[in-house]
């Protein structure tokens, strides 16, 4: 294999450096501390294998190699930096070290593209900060208004775009921001699978024909806070009681769902929090997703009448839509080409249903796309025992360097 399994182990291992939580897995939030010190490095990396280094108006990182005509669309290689909380070494960063190497491959062996190539690490995919997944994506494909950027909050009620002023960022120069089928000509992404099938089957690479459709949405349930104690069982306003009838419901629409559908309920905060105090407040999300498309919104549409006839008389529920994608197709040209370059370098490859959301398919609603997985040791993934050998990393990225070649028609 051409690729440097050291470069790439180095690379994944300091950013794995860059955590809130050290010792307890990945947390990197965007525009955080821990977000500065992976731009820092991930700026640095970039230089160090000849990009042309730049962030946009929201701090997505972008590093160009000229192409032979800089006026033709860059073929594009990334993935996001940010990370669920708690999370692991390789969701995103698989997929920035892939542009690297890729940039580093082409720097060695002095290939001179006709398509420029362009690296792209970015912010806020998971949306743990902020609420809103796929949102550095969302907002170069010009998904996202400006006015979201300030009414989205993190939990300490900063803004999205406070926090991006604090770094030098501007969310209200999102036009800056913006790419379009005029200036990408490809999108290929690198992901590991999180899920097990790859490693049962013992093969080596995943080439993704669809990504589910996903909607996430927030539900503030309101009652009124009150003495545990000297408050009688009938005279109670309990957000947390009635929040417990209404979700013990909710997965049982998505087991019942038609096709394959999943519902999670990942995060309910309870206010005030305090044990001998009645909570007035609780807010919770639910997820749900699946390949198609009338299940999804068949099963939110269930969860929004359940949330309605099962709150009480005296509490209140109020849901807002965080996220909706529908399903996506990606490219069969290039699916072919991963394919056909997978079976060149005698690795064994699958075509795949991606029950995670991802960047890709945010840059499949204005370009060509690709998205090739590689394995997750026992299926992992979203914890801090997420693991993919390096050797199987770099049998990844061989596939998409040599899918970047022709995509970008390096003169061989
Ligand atoms: O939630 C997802 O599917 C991705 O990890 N953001
Ligand atoms: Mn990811
Ligand atoms: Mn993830």
């Amino acid at each position: 294999m051409q690729s440097n399994r050291n470069r790439i182990k180095t690379i994944l291992e300091e950013l794995s450096k860059f955590t809130a939580t050290p010792g307890a897995g990945t947390t990197r939030l965007s525009y955080s501390p821990e977000d500065q010190l992976a731009r820092t490095y991930l700026k640095k990396q970039m230089k160090q294998v000849g990009l042309k280094v730049r962030e946009d108006a929201v701090g997505n990182i972008y590093g160009r190699l000229e192409g032979k005509d800089a006026s033709l669309p860059a073929v594009m290689v990334g993935s996001h930096f940010d990370s669920v909380p708690n999370g692991g070494s390789f969701d995103g960063p698989a997929g920035v070290v892939t542009g690297l190497e890729v940039a580093a491959l082409f720097q060695e062996n002095q290939l001179q593209p006709v398509y420029p190539l362009e690296v792209i690490a970015m912010v806020e995919e998971e949306g743990s900060r902020f609420g809103s997944g796929l949102l550095g994506s969302r907002m170069l494909a010009g998904q996202v208004s400006a006015e979201s950027l300030t009414s989205m909050k993190d939990k300490d009620g900063i803004s999205v775009n406070e926090a991006m002023l604090a770094l030098g960022f501007n969310g209200n120069q999102l036009t800056e921001a913006r790419r379009t089928a005029k200036d990408v000509k490809a999108f290929i992404e690198l992901h590991i699978e999180q899920g097990p099938v790859l490693e049962e089957a013992g093969e080596d690479v995943g080439i993704l024909e669809t990504i589910v459709g996903m909607t996430e949405i927030k539900v503030t349930i309101t009652g009124r806070a009150g003495h545990a104690g000297t408050t009688p069982m009938n005279a109670r306003q309990d957000a947390l009681a009635a929040t417990v009838q209404i979700v013990a419901d909710l997965p049982q629409l998505a087991m019942d769902a038609a096709e394959a559908t999943v519902l999670t309920i990942g995060k309910l905060t309870v206010y005030p929090n305090g044990a001998n105090v009645i909570p007035n407040v609780v807010v919770f999300t639910v997820d749900v997703r699946s390949k198609s498309e009338a299940c999804v919104q068949s099963v939110i549409q269930q969860v929004k009448t359940i949330i309605q006839t099962k709150t009480p008389k005296g509490i209140t529920a109020e849901i807002e839509e965080m996220l909706y994608e529908k399903p996506v197709q990606l490219s069969e040209k290039i699916h072919q080409q991963l394919r056909a370059n997978s079976e060149a370098l005698g690795l064994k490859s699958r075509s795949m249903v991606s029950g995670a959301g991802h960047d890709a398919m945010i840059f499949a609603g204005f370009t060509e796309v690709g998205l090739v997985f590689v394995p997750s040791k026992d299926g992992l993934s979203h914890t801090p025992e997420e693991w993919t050998d390096y050797e199987q990393v770099q049998k990844g990225i061989e596939v998409v360097y040599e899918t970047v070649k022709q995509l970008t028609e390096v003169e061989i």
